[in-house]
């Protein structure tokens, strides 16, 4: 196994003209495909990664080199493969260290140090397919040693998210929302996806709930969220699977809890529910927020 840029141009024009091998043998029958794509599945110093798919990755779309590092988005040449599919694999010489089936692509602060580490982070986007389901994002610190940096997946898989500096100290914040609630009380698109910000931890490496350091990024929603909320005192709001407008009132209530504020979380849930089982609700909301990776208190 080498590394090395004229080798790297060498592989991507022999895989360029196997798919124009492909191409041609599609004409001429399927028993000709299989031989060919056997051939370039096989061609080993390349490391074309193995994956438990149903469309084998076969060539480089997009190589980028960090420091030693070498990043690889492989894609399938199969035309059934779905068009966002993906493999992304982190090699350091002969070594293959990191291979992400369902991949997406690389987040657009790849090779950046986000992380104030003093060396550049990979950052892989991954995207199950499906309705709505399931965003992850797979980070790492590209040290010495590749140091993998734990961020918490989606609660219920609905969200993507960005890495931003918030506070302007060149570490970056991974700014989301929280979907735990998708569902529970109404459809999909009337269910609540609070904001939430993680921040990044350097002792324990990884991305940690940290909402309530940010209240100024709950000021819009908590504005909309309450003209919503007032709906529902006129009448005006919808009513969820069990006939309340719990989708109504919940976004708000969440936008004070996240913010930090549950004095006015719980005030809004008072002035806003005025349904018997208010009590049950609030309790229902504090065992979802428990149990999120999302969430938490100051
Ligand atoms: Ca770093
Ligand atoms: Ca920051």
């Amino acid at each position: 196994m080498r590394q090395g840029t004229v080798k790297e141009q060498e592989l991507i024009e022999r895989i360029v003209s196997q798919y124009l091998l492909l191409s041609l043998a599609g004409l001429a029958g399927a028993a000709f495909v299989a031989v060919a794509l056997s051939g370039a599945v096989q061609a080993p110093e390349v490391g074309i990664p193995v994956v438990d798919s149903p469309w084998p990755p076969s060539a480089v779309e997009r190589m980028e080199r960090y420091g030693e590092y070498v990043v690889r988005i492989w894609k399938s040449l199969d035309e059934a493969a779905p068009s966002f599919y993906r493999v992304v694999t982190v090699d350091l010489g002969d070594a293959r260290l990191v291979c992400v089936d369902w991949a997406t692509g690389l987040g657009k602060l790849s090779g950046q140090d986000i992380d104030g580490s003093g060396h550049p982070n990979v950052i892989i986007e991954s995207y199950s397919g499906g309705a709505h389901c399931c965003f992850a994002t797979f980070v790492y610190d590209l040290a010495e040693t590749l140091l993998p940096i734990d961020l918490p997946a989606s609660p219920g898989g609905n969200a993507a998210g960005e890495f931003v500096d918030l506070d302007g100290d060149s570490v970056f914040e991974f700014r989301t929302c929280d979907d735990s609630f998708a569902y529970d009380y109404c459809c999909f698109a009337g269910s609540p996806c609070v904001p939430a910000v993680l921040v990044y931890d350097s002792g324990q490496r990884r991305y940690a709930p940290k909402s309530y350091a940010y209240p100024e990024l709950y000021r819009d929603p908590i504005r909309l969220d309450t003209e919503h909320a007032k709906l529902t005192l006129t009448g005006g709001g919808d009513a969820g699977w069990d006939g309340t407008p719990k989708c109504d009132v919940l976004p708000l209530v969440l936008d004070y809890l996240y913010s930090g504020d549950p004095e006015a979380a719980w005030d809004a849930l008072e002035t806003y529910y005025l349904f018997s089982d208010r009590d049950a609700f609030r309790a229902e909301i504090e065992a979802v927020l428990g149990a999120s990776p999302y969430f938490a208190t100051p």
